[in-house]
């Protein structure tokens, strides 16, 4: 094999932040292109130049370690970033190379951080630990739904459907991720009715609720939203952290508000879709977990919306570098003192989807129903209280078509969308 500068198969990584990617060439070898890869993402560029040979600069090359079949591993030294910068890091290991012509496509499969960088950020204020206790919900799935219709509705009949919802059992009731501060429903408008609901609910059911208020605006905004939110004994706040970006999800953890992030991933397609180009949903929501969500959508398997239940199995179980070690969990493998993040499930699902849900992902899980809720026959309430009936079902070890015999809720959802095997 010709030698490539930034290709060390012996290397062994110790301290380095090290990517798995999968790589498909085009017109060249994949040593090439693989090579290619490592020295635009790191210190070199298209041609050499005149200061590129001192040592110092020697040192922060990226090497390529490991090359089995299109899987190409590189390790990169820890100096090559700053090490509480989300975006520097991925300008560097996702930036340049997803647009080079070496590759015809190249996937950003997996990240793992050196010590250094997982201690360098804050990691979840809660995680799922806390989170449970917050809630006061010890080990059942929390249920949660999105009001619907996502847009148009005005400031009361939203804090409406928010009351009916948690009164028929929903622990959580979100905005939608296109929800801001629109003309038909201004924020603070919102927030102090849906929060007023939130309090009426938990005095009449005994129950934590939470609102989880979106807050993704440009940064001062976003930050006076939150503040708001604070000041008002609000539990939560939402963010879309893609389309708010790594920075403002920075921004907003470290502000360090008393309440905990929910963290919707709204055009994670554009990078996730494609299975063999753009970042896997694993390093995303790697990240948000580095920065600091306390949980994160992750996907159904089985809802509205793209995405196949091993890949969502794999962002909740540790497949480090792709050695399935099938105790842990992903979202809650161990990393310093950063805490495991609750995932999410959450699109076009209702009450029959629950048993599939619980048996593929577990019970630290919050399920989602919008339409799965609101479109329910007899109303919102019901369609809560049908969902909480599904849980139970499923916790008594009970089949959902058994437990309808006695809840007229679960009957009807199950009468109206079927259930899942
Ligand atoms: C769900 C939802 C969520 C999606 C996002 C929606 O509503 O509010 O945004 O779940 O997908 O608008 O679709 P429904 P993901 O329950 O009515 O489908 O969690 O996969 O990022
Ligand atoms: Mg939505």
């Amino acid at each position: 094999m010709k030698k490539f500068e930034f290709i060390n198969l012996k290397y062994k990584p110790k301290n380095d932040l090290i990517c798995l990617f999968k790589i498909m060439p085009n017109k060249i070898s994949l040593e090439k292109a693989a090579n290619t890869v490592a020295l635009e993402s790191s210190v070199g560029t298209w041609t050499k130049v005149a200061r590129g040979k001192v040592d110092y600069v020697e040192k922060l090359k990226a090497k390529v370690f490991s090359i089995r079949g299109n899987w190409v591993k590189i390790a990169y030294p820890q100096d090559l970033f700053e090490k509480d910068n989300v975006p520097n890091i991925l300008s560097s290991i996702a930036g340049n190379i997803m647009g080079m012509k070496a590759v015809r496509s190249i996937r950003l499969e997996d990240v793992s951080f050196p010590k250094s960088i997982l201690k360098s950020f804050s990691g979840p204020k809660y995680g799922i630990e806390s989170i449970r206790k917050m809630m006061k919900i010890k080990t059942r799935p929390l249920v949660g739904t999105i009001i619907k219709p996502k847009l148009g509705l005005n400031e009361e009949e939203h804090a409406q459907s928010a009351y009916e919802s948690w009164k028929g059992g929903c622990d959580i009731v979100k905005d939608d991720e296109n929800l801001a501060s629109q003309k038909f429903n201004s924020f603070e408008k919102r927030l102090s009715k849906t929060l007023e609901m939130a309090d009426k609910a938990e005095k009449e059911t005994g129950e934590k609720k939470a609102y989880l208020v979106n807050v993704t605006a440009e940064t001062k905004e976003m930050i006076k939203r939150a503040q708001l939110v604070e000041k008002q004994g609000g539990k939560y706040v939402m963010i879309d952290i893609l389309t708010s970006g790594w920075a403002a999800l920075q921004t907003l953890r470290e502000a360090n508000f008393k309440m905990a992030i929910h963290a919707h991933r709204a055009m994670h397609a554009a990078f996730t879709r494609n299975p063999e180009h753009g970042i896997s949903m694993m390093v995303i929501a790697d990240f948000a977990r580095l920065i600091g969500v306390d949980q994160i959508h992750i996907g159904t398997g089985i809802g509205k919306l793209e995405g196949k239940i091993k890949e969502i199995k794999e962002i909740k179980e540790d497949i480090e570098m792709k050695k399935v070690k099938a105790t842990k969990k992903r979202l809650e493998q161990k990393w310093e003192n950063i805490k495991p993040v609750l995932g999410v499930s959450s699109g076009g699902l209702h009450p029959g989807h629950i048993p599939f849900l619980i048996k593929n992902l577990g019970k630290d899980l919050v399920i989602q129903a919008g339409g799965g809720i609101h479109g329910h026959k007899f109303g919102t309430e019901a369609g809560a209280i049908a969902m909480r009936q599904a849980v139970d079902a499923v916790l008594k070890k009970k089949s959902l078509k058994e437990y309808a015999k006695t809840h007229v809720e679960l009957e009807e959802a199950l009468k109206q969308w079927g259930s899942v095997k």
